[in-house]
């Protein structure tokens, strides 16, 4: 009876398991942290899906970030950050796009959209 029971509660256990693997793959977008620390970006390179969505932090403590992308189909602008502020960015077009910072001419993100 033991033995049954515990089977029972494996298969539960696995099912449930199942159901939030599936809940997990029917969400399509994901929200991606980026850091702006020491005039990088970490990471420096992003591997998204159309619909995902990056929280720009400023991770600095006294340091002014102010990201930006200029591309053919859209534009983006994240204005002044100061230190611990957060902007976010939804990536609706596939493509590859750079943020860079309008402060800091060698901080580059890439952004790889599929
Ligand atoms: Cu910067």
């Amino acid at each position: 009876m033991h033995a049954y029971r515990t089977a029972m509660s494996v298969l539960a256990l696995t099912t449930a398991l199942a159901a939030v693997g599936a809940a997990h793959a029917e969400l399509s977008s994901a929200i991606r942290i980026v850091l702006q620390k020491g005039r990088h970006y970490d990471p420096t390179d992003l591997f998204l899906r159309r619909g995902d969505t990056i929280t720009l932090v400023n991770g600095d403590d006294s340091t002014i970030h102010h990201a930006f992308i200029e591309a053919d189909r859209f534009a983006f602008d994240a204005g002044d950050q100061e230190p611990g502020n957060r902007a976010t960015l939804t990536l609706k077009e596939p493509g590859n796009f750079i943020i860079q910072c309008g402060i800091h001419p060698k901080m580059k993100l890439t952004l790889h959209v599929q």
